[in-house]
């Protein structure tokens, strides 16, 4: 994906282009609000926007269902730009909620797969992810691509806007070009993961925690088990563990944890000894050679290390690879899960 999406950057004397983002330019210079409208898998893309375009380019975000947004009276003016992400570009919600954004004066920027789609032709701009044909209805790559986009995204407009320094823009346009090879290393924990996957493959509930850029892909892994495998999942943000759901740990209860070194990573270890407490069955996500998780988990799986700004490209991996083992042992059509469909139009 990244590969396809080099030819269309350019890192000229520090500035970074990308075709849709620049015929926009000046929207982004002057939002004084973003506001990201998606469904699924492509609403947990937009919460990991969240936390890229406040913390680089520093313009507040929220983050909304469309599936609710359309539906109520949301406050908007002509300086709020809409970002409507959708896979498919038909999902009838993100639709109706970008055409309401519309009516109130918003400027919409979608970021859509499906080339002359319904949402792409809908925007005043946007950019493709190209990530080729989602076969599975439950979207992967997809989610991949989304978060890669708005990553360049939320650089280009934080460089424009003088957020983000040329010294960490470049460092950060260096991390990102070795993300394939770091994806690609990730894919090959497949026989590590497909252990694990058969011994919680009879499992009823799962818990999915993760705090900053970790939260959204925790949700994302939560997502994906249930779509494929039909095992209820929560995904919850670590700190909130303590608020309500710290009650459902027991021995019987697996805890997958993204804890990958980053700033909120004393804060994790802590709440990882919060479950082990409780007897919790603690699958951890980890960056390579970390040793003080480990011995505090029953299941340790080591991802690459990169910058915690684009960790989730790299820490969604093993949890997509264990959804997608539980449902195989289970049984499950993971291409054609039951009740979902690849585009939601009603
Ligand atoms: C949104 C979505 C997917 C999910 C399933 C149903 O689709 O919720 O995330 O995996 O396919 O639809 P889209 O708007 O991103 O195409």
């Amino acid at each position: 994906i990244l590969d396809s999406m080099r030819g269309r950057l350019e890192l000229e004397a520090g500035h970074l282009n990308m075709g849709g983002v620049r015929a926009f330019e000046q929207k982004f210079m002057n939002a004084h609000r973003i506001i990201i409208v998606a469904c699924g898998t492509s609403w947990h893309a937009g919460l990991v926007a969240e936390y890229l375009i406040e913390d680089l380019a520093r313009i507040p975000v929220e983050v909304e269902y469309a599936s609710e947004f359309r539906y109520r009276n949301p406050v908007l003016s002509e300086r709020d730009i809409v970002i409507a992400i959708s896979q498919s570009g038909e999902t009838a919600d993100t639709l109706a909620a970008l055409e309401l954004a519309k009516s109130k004066g918003a400027t919409i920027f979608g970021i859509c797969n499906v080339v002359g789609s319904s949402i792409a032709r809908a925007t005043d701009a946007g950019a493709y992810t190209h990530a080729g044909p989602e076969i599975g209805v439950a979207s992967t790559k997809a989610f991949t691509a989304q978060v890669t986009v708005l990553t360049i995204l939320a650089m280009i407009v934080g460089h424009r806007r003088g957020t983000l320094s040329d010294v960490k823009l470049r460092e950060l346009m260096v991390e990102l070009y070795t993300i394939p090879q770091k994806v690609e290393k990730a894919l090959e924990l497949d026989t590590e993961i497909q252990q694990i996957a058969e011994i919680f493959k009879d499992a009823t509930n799962f818990l999915y925690l993760g705090r900053g850029y970790n939260f959204p892909v925790a949700l994302e892994g939560a997502l994906k088990l249930k779509e494929i495998s039909y095992i209820h999942a929560e995904g919850y943000p670590a700190a909130e563990m303590k608020h309500g759901p710290i009650a459902l740990i027991d021995e019987n209860m697996p805890v997958v944890v993204i804890a990958t070194r980053d700033s909120s990573y004393e804060k994790i270890v802590s709440n990882i000894q919060e479950v082990k407490a409780r007897k919790g069955r603690i699958i951890a996500v980890v960056s390579e050679g970390d040793t003080t998780i480990p011995p505090m988990a029953e299941f340790v799986v080591e991802v690459p290390h990169t910058s915690e700004v684009l960790m989730p490209l790299v820490s969604v991996v093993p949890l997509q690879l264990l959804s997608y083992h539980i449902a195989v042992l289970r049984g499950c059509n993971v291409d054609q899960p039951r009740n979902l469909a690849k585009s939601v139009t009603v």
